[in-house]
């Protein structure tokens, strides 16, 4: 087998965003896409020479031929090793938790996570460092640095490897294991939750429905709460992964799982209901009537950690995106914890949970995760839900009605405008930029403006700085307003609209968060012109 040297030529775009480097599948297969931006990845990570890695992906259209490619590559650039997922299959946490167990020098994740997958939808690309976590920044702006100034990529000359079968083979002087994707993270669940309380749980008659969504996740939950904790065969539903979701959309939430919705909220709902995303890191917890905000999860899951064994000793920390809600920043205060404030995406927990900071975080996309791996987990929240249901006796909606009388209720709402045409959503965010200073003090659709800024991070671990994280808008009584501009979309701008307003009258804890948040949508709406400059009267989703 023989390597080659291709000549290539920088490919413009290549920056990773939030998470790892998203494009349309048809540009991810075209003539050096992949190639450039894996070279890339190899250069601005020190080479591959003498490296093991982990390489699986959320086997979506496109999986199993770039990991092929990938693989190739690696062998060319000198890897030792690459453990590899069957089918070049792995969940992003699996992967987290692979990269960690075996101690590797890193990971290559194919996943465009929530976002579509199909022939004409997404791919992505993103790689994990030795912590299990994704790229920091400082890395990801060599591996983009790369990208810009790249002439050659290393391709070795061979057929497809075999990953259909685990077990150890070779690639010219690499050596190549295939791993079963589920079986190190189902021991490490089994390690952290109480999993007899959950089997008693579900042999006591519990009923739950788990909406794999098409995608990674159901091998994963099948063999976990099906074949481990009992639950009914059937109580996992849309099990088996496919290349296009099923032509859905695998994210997680009241909009794209409806049919768990409707379920959960008609006649003879089960007790539980839950969701993940395409690659698994995501969840949607859902009780009979009684939808768990993202947000809302994660304060449950801190005021609740000690009946976890993994947990039992207690939290160091807590921390959260900046856009997320503050409820568990409540809890975090009863309990005399830190609490620390990130920019969005998971990259920048790692920092924290290296450093014994934090031992949860959470996101109010559908992202909560522990310092078990370095990516959030979504099966971990479900089981971790179950785990607390299980040792508290009661029904989601009771545990959110206890939750709200002791810490108050963050109503909380994404409004998402999808696809808007880029130069008008930086305008619009350039006109809100240029009002923050004057904004304070300012009376806005009856609300008064207490504060206004764009949050930039200082870590407090490195002393590195991220800046231009978010404009934000914070009114009396508790509300606030947060724009920013999604790092994952494919097409146009995605604007997000994040709201919030705090309520701490328990006569008042039962409203349609829409209702609730009226005030604050309207002074969104009067600060930034949403409506006049994206030419949309509604906003695509609203979670
Ligand atoms: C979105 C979410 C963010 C999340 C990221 C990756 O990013 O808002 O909270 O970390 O997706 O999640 P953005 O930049 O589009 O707002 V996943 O499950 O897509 O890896
Ligand atoms: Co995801």
């Amino acid at each position: 087998m023989s390597i080659h040297t291709v000549a290539t030529a920088p490919i413009e775009g290549q920056k990773p965003g939030t998470s790892g480097l998203r494009k349309k599948t048809p540009v991810f297969m075209g003539p050096h896409y992949l190639e450039n931006f894996v070279q890339s990845i190899f250069n601005g990570t020190g080479g591959a020479d003498g490296k093991t890695y982990v390489l699986g992906g959320d086997g979506r259209y496109f999986n199993d031929r770039a990991a092929q490619v990938i693989l190739r590559m690696a062998a060319a650039n000198g890897a030792k090793k690459v453990i590899v997922g069957q089918n070049a299959i792995l969940s992003t946490p699996a992967a987290s938790h692979l990269i960690r167990k075996r101690g590797t020098d890193g990971g290559i994740i194919m996943s465009a996570s929530h976002n579509p997958g199909g022939p004409n939808e997404d791919f992505g690309v993103k790689f994990n460092a030795a912590n299990g976590g994704p790229a920091p920044e400082g890395m990801t702006e060599k591996i983009f640095a790369e990208t810009k100034t790249l002439t050659a990529y290393k391709m070795l000359d061979a057929q497809d490897v075999d990953l259909s079968t685990p077990g150890t083979t070779s690639l010219g002087a690499m050596e190549i294991e295939v791993v079963d994707p589920v079986a190190d993270y189902q021991d490490l669940m089994a390690e952290i939750f109480d999993f007899d309380a959950i089997r008693a749980l579900f042999a006591g008659g519990f009923r739950m429905r788990f909406d794999a969504m098409h995608a990674v996740t159901g091998p994963y939950a099948r063999a976990i709460l099906e074949g481990t904790l009992g639950a009914p065969a059937g109580s996992v539903i849309n099990a088996a992964p496919s290349p296009d979701f099923g032509g859905g959309h695998p994210d997680p939430n009241p909009i794209w799982a409806k049919p768990l919705m409707e379920e959960m909220y008609g006649d003879n709902a089960p007790d539980f209901g839950a969701a993940s995303d395409g690659d698994g890191d995501r969840n949607m917890i859902v009780g009979k009537g009684a939808y768990v905000t993202p947000s809302d999860s994660l304060a449950v899951l801190a005021a609740n950690a000690t009946l976890v064994p993994a947990y039992a000793g207690g939290l160091r920390g807590v921390a959260r995106s900046m856009p997320t809600s503050g409820a568990v920043d409540r809890v975090a205060d009863s309990l005399g914890i830190a609490c620390y404030e990130t920019p969005t995406g998971w990259k920048f927990f790692g920092n924290l949970l290296d450093a014994g900071r934090a031992t949860l975080c959470g996101e109010e996309s559908a992202g909560t995760g522990s310092d078990h791996v370095r990516e959030k987990d979504g099966l971990w929240a479900v089981l971790f839900w179950l785990n607390v249901l299980a040792k508290r006796g009661q029904s989601v909606a009771d545990i959110m009605t206890d939750h709200w009388a002791r810490f108050g209720r963050n109503y909380y709402s994404r409004h998402d405008y999808e696809a808007v045409d880029s130069a008008a959503a930086n305008g619009l965010m350039d006109a809100v930029r240029g009002q923050l200073a004057t904004l304070p003090g300012s009376s806005v659709a009856g609300l008064t403006v207490t504060g206004a800024d764009e949050f930039a991070y200082d870590d407090p671990v490195d002393g590195s700085r991220s800046e231009g994280q978010g404009l934000r808008m914070m009114f009396e009584g508790g509300g606030r307003v947060v724009l920013r501009l999604s790092g994952t979309g494919t097409e146009g701008a995605t604007l997000r609209v994040y709201l919030e307003r705090l309520e701490t009258d328990s006569a008042q804890m039962d409203k349609d968060p829409q209702d609730a948040l009226a005030d604050v949508i309207a002074a969104a709406d009067a600060i930034a012109g949403i409506t006049s400059r994206t030419g949309r009267d509604a906003p695509d989703v609203i979670t």
